[in-house]
């Protein structure tokens, strides 16, 4: 008899069910080491297969990672927190603004704030992300003008694309943030690219390439692995693995791996996966990625376990594909809320405070929010400079575009 048969996976609920994450394999807080720099593909083993958590379920840090993000100092905390509450006041009133009709699209990264704001300080003027479309908390922590980036989801003339991108595909090579492409996975070979050209001139300049956990499933994930393994570019390559692609759950990309840390292996490259619910263990491997890559041990790939806590975007409704209160069952917490409780046990922060400055927060991020606005926005449009349709591609504008500008009269 035929005993073949093709399997479908399936998450672990369904809306109407009941949220499900009994079957996750969550190891105890403080397990593993602080590796060597020098950690190789073999020695990566229960790195690519544990959890790197520094926090514990009490919020208080533990284990040999918490020694290591000690050294780093309380400032990197205090800071961490500041730019996660930015950002998330960010997503809470641009998706309003969605809401409103002021913008087309806007695509949120509530939940996954630590790992681009942990990440990003831990980098230096010069280094370059190669993001996706839910990294703007790596331009939040770089301190990235908030008026360009409202001015990019409204294209009004604050928008230093001058309305050329889709809202939320921003680009900023002052900030280190390479522009995002609308299709999945070509980062992370540019990644990869730019890590081998700037190998060739020697500055000290990393590379950080990043992807979700659904587009590892392009030939441009693998692509850029093999190559990252080959060439031995100074570059760390970010998988953010949020559950979910859009509706598809992770276990269609993830196939019969255990864990993308793994996989990464398969190509002789280290690997390590961390709680990025947890921004101590985001601050504290994130320094210790950057200085192994900056002091030339070649690339090292990090997969980021983490809770897509929102929507995919604007235009889409996961209560059609998942069970309304996942987000608040995800057994790793929410960023902001597990940093705070941190703090607080340590006395070095409180409720008051806390409440103090989310509202501070709210009110700075309206206040130019309003004032961008002024400037345009998809419902009171405010007419930009024609002339400027014929510019930004060419270094040097063609004939048939000078006759066409002419014609148009400008
Ligand atoms: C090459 C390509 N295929 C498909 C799409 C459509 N698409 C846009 S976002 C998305 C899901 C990506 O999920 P994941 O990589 O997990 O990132 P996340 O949205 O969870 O951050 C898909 C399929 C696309 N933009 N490009
Ligand atoms: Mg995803």
């Amino acid at each position: 008899m035929n005993q073949s048969k093709l399997t479908f996976s399936q998450p672990p609920a369904r809306p109407g069910q009941s949220p499900d994450f009994s079957l996750l394999d969550i190891p105890a807080a403080g397990t593993l080491p602080v590796p060597p720099l020098d950690l190789d593909a073999q020695g990566a083993r229960d790195f690519a297969n544990g959890l790197i958590r520094v926090l514990d379920d009490e919020g208080n840090a533990v284990g040999p990672w918490a020694d290591y993000v000690a050294k780093l100092g309380d400032d990197i905390l205090l800071q961490g927190l500041r730019d996660m509450q930015k950002m998330r006041a960010i997503d809470v009133r641009l998706l309003n603004a969605q809401r409103q009709g002021k913008t087309s699209f806007y695509l949120q990264c509530t939940g996954e704030e630590a790992i681009g704001c942990g990440f990003q300080r831990q980098l230096a003027s010069g280094d370059m992300n190669f993001p996706t479309y839910r990294q703007q908390s790596l331009l939040v922590a770089a301190d990235y003008p908030l008026d360009a980036l409202m001015g990019q989801i409204y294209s009004n003339s604050k928008d230093p694309l001058e309305g050329r991108q889709l809202p939320i595909m921003h680009s900023s090579r002052d900030y280190g943030f390479f522009s995002i492409s609308g299709n999945l996975g070509t980062q992370f070979v540019q990644a990869v690219g730019w890590a081998m050209a700037n190998a060739l001139t020697s500055n000290g300049q990393i590379a950080a390439g990043w992807i979700g956990d659904g587009a590892t499933a392009s030939n441009d994930f693998n692509s850029a692995l093999l190559s990252a393994s080959t060439y031995q570019p100074p570059v760390v390559l970010n998988i953010v693995n949020n559950q979910w692609a859009i509706s598809t759950y992770t276990g269609v990309a993830s196939g019969k791996s255990k864990t993308y840390a793994d996989r990464a292996r398969g190509y002789g490259l280290p690997a390590l996966r961390v709680d990025g619910n947890d921004y101590l263990a985001v601050a504290a491997v994130s320094r210790w990625a950057v200085e192994r890559t900056r002091a030339g041990h070649g690339p090292v790939v990090i997969e980021w376990f983490t809770y897509r806590a929102a929507a995919h975007s604007a235009a889409d409704d996961p209560s059609s594909y998942r069970p309304k209160g996942e987000a608040r069952a995800w057994p790793l917490g929410d960023p902001i809320d597990r940093l705070k409780t941190h703090l607080i046990n340590r006395a070095i922060w409180s409720e008051e405070r806390h409440a103090q400055m989310e509202a501070e927060m709210l009110d700075d991020v309206t206040t130019v929010q309003k004032s961008v606005e002024q400037f345009g926005t998809f419902i009171a449009p405010k007419p930009m400079s024609k002339a400027a349709t014929f510019e930004g591609v060419y270094a040097e504008m063609p004939e048939h575009l000078r006759r066409q500008r002419q014609d148009a009269g400008f």
